[in-house]
C-alpha cells in the first residue's frame, strides 16, 4: 500500500509475531542445551501487575502500564537479553462473583469470556507478551500451589483461626479486611459496613514486621511507596511500664508509652473498654455507668474511636493506680479513644503533652501538670564565661526553664528540659527516658519495647469465588479413633501439626491439613452463588461437599451421607471460608518461571535462572497491600528454602494516572472515559502507544488530550513519507551512493545515544521528543543512507513496533526488526556544538537542557514540553505564546 494503512499493517504483524512465537522466552532446557557463550545470555524479567479481567475490558491505564513494559521488553531483547515478559489473570474476586450472582452464570464461564476480551485487546495494542506462559489464579493447576503455600504457612504456625470482630458488609454479604474499608464504607461498591464477630483465618504477618521494615531499605522503589509501607508497619519505639493498683495487691496495669519521659505529668490512666481488667477495676457504684458506656463503644470502629477531632467520651472506673514516679494516686478511666488492639490497651495520660489526653482532661476536669518546657534562650558563651568568672556557680543553664503557657505542648527534642519531675528536672527528654527505663528495668516494672501498627492479616472471605482452604475440621476423638484403627491394621496416617481448634455446633474440632498429594482442592458446583447472609459462604449449603468421610492419608473424600468406606476414614467437615483475592497475587511472579510444572511451584533451576523480576510496573494504589503481602509470602518461601532471595521486587515503578480531558479521574459516571478500542480504530495502536508515552513523564499524572494525538500520528506519517514515495516504492532519498551529511549523522547518533539512555531510565517522553528532532533532520536532509534509516527505525521500533516492522521489510530486510541487535552510536559524532537552553513557563525558570546549537524553535519546544518540571507547570494549561531566543531561552506563556 502507498499510504500508511495502520489497520492492515498492525493486523499483519500481530499475526506474524503470533505465528513465529517471536516473544517466547527461551526455557531453561533451551538455555542449557546451548553453547556456553549462548547460555550466558543474560536474563531480563519484566513484570506487569497482572490485571483483574473485569467485564469492562482494557482501559487507558492498562494500556499505559503495558506500553511501558512492552517498550522495555523489546529494548532488552534487542540488547541481547533473554527476556521473560509474561501475563496472566488475577481472576478470583468479588466483581465476577457479583456478576455471577446477578446472572446465575458460573463465575468460571464469566472469567473465561472476560479473559478472551482482554487477550484480544492486549494483542491489538501489540504487546509482546509470551502468551505461552499465561497463568490464571482460578485455574486449579495454579491454585493448587496457592493452597500448597498456605499449607506451609499453616505448618509453620503462621495461620490460625480466631473469632474476630470483623468488618461485616451486609450489602456484599461478606467480611472485609481493614484495607478494604475506607471511611466506614466498603472499597468495592461503597456500601456501609459494621462490626461483627466471626471465625476467621488469620495470617501471622506481624511475625515478619521487623524484616518487612528492614528489607525496604535496599529496594529500588519510589520513596513514597517505601514510606507508606513503613508507616503501615508502623514501628514505634517506646516503653512498657507497670502501674500498681491502689487496693488490688499484686495486680498491675501495664501501659505502652512513647514518652516515658513525661511520667511525672501522668495525672490519670485510661484503659480500653475491652480491656481484660475493666470489670475488676470497676467499683460497684460505677458498674452501671461503665457497662452502658462499654456497650456503646462496641458499636464504633477503631477509626471513629481514634479520630483526633472527635468529642472525647469516657467513664470513671472508681479505681486508682499509683504513679510510680510521684507515688500519687491517679484515677483510672475507661475511654474509647484508647484502642484494645494497640500496645497494651491501656495508657498513662499526660494531658499537658498529648492532645487527646488534654481534650479529655479539659472535659472531665482532670489535673494538668506540665513537665516538659523549652529553656529560656541560653546567653551567649561569652556571657556564660563572664558569669563563671564573676564567681557564679558557672551554670547559666541552671536557670529554670519557663513553663510555657500554650498547652498541650507536644514537642520533643534535645533542646527541651524536664520540669516538675523530681530527680529528672533539668534533663532532656531522651536523658529522662533513658534514666526512667533503667530504673524500671531494675525494679522489674518496665522495659524498652517496640509496638507495631501492623495487625495480623485477616485471611478469609465468606464467598464462593476464591481458593478453598486445604484443611478439614475433625474432632480429636474421631481422629484418634481412626489413628488407632489404622495402626492396628498397619496403615500409616500422618500426624497432624499442632492443632488449630474451633468450636462447631458446640463441639471442638481441629484443623487437619489435606495431604499435598490431594491438591488442588477444587470448588464444588453450587446452585447459587448468593452469599448466605449469615456470614457463611455459599459453600456451607453444599452438604455433600461439606460433610464428608475423609481419608487422612490420601485426602480422598466421600459424602458423609454415604456409609463410612473404612474404619480409618474420619468424619470431617470442610472449611467453608475461601481465601481472599490477595492470595493468588502473592506469588504469581514465581509461577511464570515454570507455569506447567506439575511437581513444584517452579523448578529450582528456573527459580535460580530467572530469579525475581528485574522491573515491576504497576499502579501506586498497590503501595501497601499487594506489595506488602507478596513480600511476606516471599520471605516465608525464602525461609522454607523454596526461593533463593528474600525480596520479590527489587525495582518497582508506578505509572502515573491518566486523567480524563477535564483533569478528573476517568470514570463512567463522569462520562470522561476514553476507550482504547476507539482510539486504535481511528489512529492505530502505534500512535496510541507513542502518544501515551509522550503525554508526559511516565510517573506523572496527566490528562488525556485527544488533540495532541494528531501530532504523534503526523510524526509517523512523516517518517512513512520519508521512506516511501507516492507509489509506495522505496523513496529515492534513501541512497547509498553518497555519504550522509554531517549534521544528519550528528543528530542520528545523538538520538541513538539518548533514546537508549532514556529507555533504560524510563524517560520515554524525552526519548520520543529526541526522535522527533531526528525525524526533522531526516526530512531536511537531501538523502539518507539505508544504514542510517535502518538505525532510526530500530530505535523507534520498541515504541511503534508494527510500523517499524513494516518499513523494515520494505527496506528489504527479512525477519523481525526486533531480532536485529540494538544499534551502536559512534562517539565521534557526539562531539557536537551544543548549548544549554533555559526553559521558562510564564517567565519563571523551570529547567534547562543541552540541545544542538542553532536548533529550531520546534525542537526546543518539544524538549521544553518533555521536561518533567515544565510539564508539571503546563498541566491543565494551554500554551498561548512561545517566546524563543535561539540558543538561549524558550519561554512558554501558558494559561
Ligand atoms: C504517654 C504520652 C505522653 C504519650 C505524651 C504520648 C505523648 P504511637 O506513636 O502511635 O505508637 N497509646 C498507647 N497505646 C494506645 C492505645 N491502645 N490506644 C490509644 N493510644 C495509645 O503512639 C504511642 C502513644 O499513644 C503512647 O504514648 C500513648 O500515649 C498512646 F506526651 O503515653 B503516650
Amino acid at each position: 500500500c502507498k499510504e500508511y494503512d495502520f489497520r492492515q499493517i498492525e493486523a499483519k504483524w500481530q499475526s506474524f509475531w503470533r505465528e513465529k512465537e517471536s516473544f517466547r522466552a527461551s526455557t531453561i532446557d533451551e538455555q542449557q542445551g546451548r553453547e556456553p557463550a549462548a547460555r550466558a545470555k543474560p536474563k531480563f524479567y519484566i513484570l506487569d501487575m497482572f490485571p483483574y479481567p473485569s467485564g469492562a475490558g482494557l482501559h487507558l491505564g492498562h494500556c499505559e502500564n503495558y506500553a511501558i513494559t512492552d517498550i522495555m521488553a523489546r529494548f532488552k531483547r534487542a540488547q541481547g537479553f533473554n527476556v521473560l515478559y509474561p501475563i496472566g489473570w488475577d481472576a478470583f474476586g468479588l466483581p465476577t462473583e457479583n456478576y455471577a450472582v446477578k446472572t446465575g452464570r458460573h463465575p468460571a464461564d464469566v472469567t473465561r469470556e472476560n479473559v478472551a476480551t482482554f487477550k484480544r485487546q492486549l494483542r491489538s495494542i501489540g504487546v509482546s507478551y509470551d502468551f505461552g506462559r499465561e497463568i490464571n489464579t482460578t485455574d486449579p493447576q495454579y491454585f493448587r500451589w496457592t493452597q500448597w503455600i498456605w499449607l506451609k504457612l499453616f505448618e509453620r504456625g503462621l495461620a490460625y483461626v480466631e473469632d474476630k470482630p470483623v468488618w461485616w458488609c451486609p450489602a456484599l454479604g461478606t467480611v472485609l479486611a481493614n484495607e478494604e474499608v475506607i471511611d466506614g464504607k466498603s472499597e468495592v461498591g461503597s456500601h456501609p459496613v459494621e462490626r461483627r464477630p466471626l471465625r476467621q483465618w488469620v495470617l501471622r504477618i506481624t511475625d515478619y514486621a521487623d524484616r518487612l521494615l528492614a528489607g525496604l531499605k535496599d529496594l529500588d522503589w519510589p520513596d513514597s511507596t517505601k514510606r507508606m509501607q513503613a508507616a503501615w508497619i508502623g514501628r514505634s519505639e517506646g516503653t512498657e511500664v507497670e502501674f500498681d493498683i491502689d487496693g488490688l495487691d499484686g495486680q498491675r496495669l501495664r501501659i505502652f508509652t512513647t514518652r516515658v519521659d513525661t511520667l511525672y505529668g501522668a495525672t490519670y490512666m485510661v484503659i480500653a473498654p475491652e480491656h481484660p481488667l475493666a470489670a475488676q477495676l470497676t467499683t460497684p457504684g460505677q458498674r452501671e455507668a461503665v457497662s452502658s458506656y462499654t456497650r456503646a463503644a462496641a458499636a464504633k470502629s477503631d477509626l471513629e474511636r481514634a479520630e483526633l477531632a472527635k468529642e472525647k467520651t469516657g467513664v470513671f472506673t472508681g479505681s486508682y493506680a499509683i504513679n510510680p514516679a510521684t507515688g500519687k494516686r491517679i484515677p483510672i478511666w475507661i475511654a474509647d479513644y484508647v484502642l484494645a488492639s494497640y500496645g497494651t490497651g491501656a495508657i498513662m495520660a499526660v494531658p499537658a503533652h498529648d492532645e487527646r489526653d488534654y481534650a479529655f482532661a479539659q472535659k472531665f476536669g482532670l489535673p494538668v501538670i506540665q513537665v516538659i518546657a523549652r529553656p529560656p534562650a541560653l546567653p551567649p558563651t561569652g556571657a556564660k564565661n563572664a558569669a563563671a568568672q564573676a564567681g557564679g556557680d558557672g551554670s547559666a543553664a541552671s536557670e529554670p526553664p519557663e513553663a510555657v503557657t500554650e498547652l498541650p505542648f507536644c514537642e520533643n527534642g534535645d533542646g527541651l528540659r524536664l520540669i516538675n519531675s523530681g530527680e529528672c528536672d533539668g534533663l532532656s527528654p531522651a536523658e529522662a527516658a533513658a534514666a526512667l527505663q533503667k530504673r524500671f528495668a531494675a525494679e522489674g516494672r518496665g522495659k524498652a519495647t517496640a509496638q507495631y501498627k501492623l495487625r495480623d492479616w485477616l485471611f478469609s472471605r465468606q464467598r464462593y469465588w476464591g481458593e478453598p482452604f486445604p484443611i478439614v475440621w475433625v474432632s480429636e476423638a474421631d481422629y484418634h479413633g481412626a489413628l488407632a484403627h489404622a495402626r492396628e491394621n498397619g496403615v500409616a496416617l500422618p500426624t497432624p501439626p499442632a492443632p488449630v481448634a474451633a468450636i462447631f455446633d458446640g463441639e471442638e474440632r481441629f484443623a487437619l491439613p489435606i495431604p499435598t498429594s490431594a491438591l488442588p482442592l477444587e470448588l464444588p458446583k453450587v446452585q447459587s452463588y448468593e452469599p448466605t447472609g449469615t456470614g457463611e459462604s455459599p459453600l456451607a449449603a453444599v452438604t455433600d461437599w461439606l460433610e464428608i468421610w475423609h481419608e487422612p492419608h490420601s485426602g480422598a473424600a466421600v459424602p458423609a451421607s454415604q456409609p463410612r468406606p473404612a474404619p480409618h476414614w474420619v468424619r470431617a467437615r470442610r472449611e467453608t471460608n475461601t481465601m481472599p483475592q490477595w492470595a493468588g497475587s502473592c506469588w504469581y511472579y514465581l509461577r511464570y518461571l515454570d507455569p506447567q510444572n506439575a511437581q513444584e511451584l517452579a523448578s529450582p533451576e528456573a527459580l535460580r535462572y530467572w530469579g525475581t523480576p528485574d522491573l515491576y510496573v504497576g499502579g501506586a494504589e498497590h503501595a501497601v497491600l499487594h506489595l506488602l503481602y507478596a513480600r511476606f509470602w516471599h520471605k516465608v518461601l525464602y525461609d522454607l528454602g523454596v526461593v533463593p532471595t528474600d525480596e520479590p521486587f527489587k525495582r518497582l515503578f508506578h505509572q502515573g494516572l491518566i486523567l480524563g480531558e477535564d483533569g478528573e479521574k476517568m470514570s463512567k459516571s463522569r462520562g470522561n472515559v476514553a476507550n482504547p478500542d476507539d482510539i486504535i480504530a481511528r489512529y492505530g495502536a502505534d500512535t496510541l502507544r507513542l502518544y501515551l508515552m509522550f503525554l508526559g513523564p511516565l510517573e506523572a499524572m496527566k490528562p488525556w488530550s485527544p488533540r495532541g494525538i494528531e501530532g504523534v500520528y503526523r510524526f509517523l506519517q512523516k517518517i512513512w513519507r520519508e521512506c516511501l514515495d507516492s507509489e509506495g516504492q522505496l523513496s529515492a532519498k534513501i541512497d547509498d551512493s553518497q555519504p550522509d551529511s554531517e549534521p544528519l549523522l550528528r543528530t542520528l547518533h545523538e538520538t541513538i545515544r539518548k533514546v537508549g539512555d532514556d529507555i533504560a531510565a524510563l524517560r520515554y517522553n524525552t526519548a520520543i521528543s529526541q526522535m522527533m528532532i531526528c525525524a526533522n533532520a531526516i526530512q531536511k536532509a537531501e538523502h539518507i543512507s539505508r544504514d542510517s534509516i535502518k538505525r532510526f527505525l530500530q530505535i523507534l521500533a520498541p515504541f511503534a513496533p508494527h510500523f517499524c516492522e513494516e518499513l523494515w521489510s520494505r527496506l528489504g530486510e527479512s525477519g523481525s526488526i526486533g531480532t536485529a541487535p540494538w544499534p551502536d552510536y559512534d562517539p565521534q559524532w557526539l562531539e557536537r556544538d551544543e548549548c544549554r537552553l533555559v526553559f521558562q513557563v510564564n517567565g519563571k525558570h523551570r529547567g534547562d537542557a543541552l540541545l544542538p546549537k542553532n536548533c529550531s524553535q520546534d525542537e526546543a519546544l518539544a524538549q521544553a514540553r518533555a521536561h518533567p518540571k515544565v510539564a508539571a507547570q503546563l498541566e491543565g494549561k494551554t500554551i498561548r505564546r512561545v517566546i524563543f531566543v535561539p540558543n538561549k531561552i524558550v519561554n512558554l506563556v501558558a494559561q
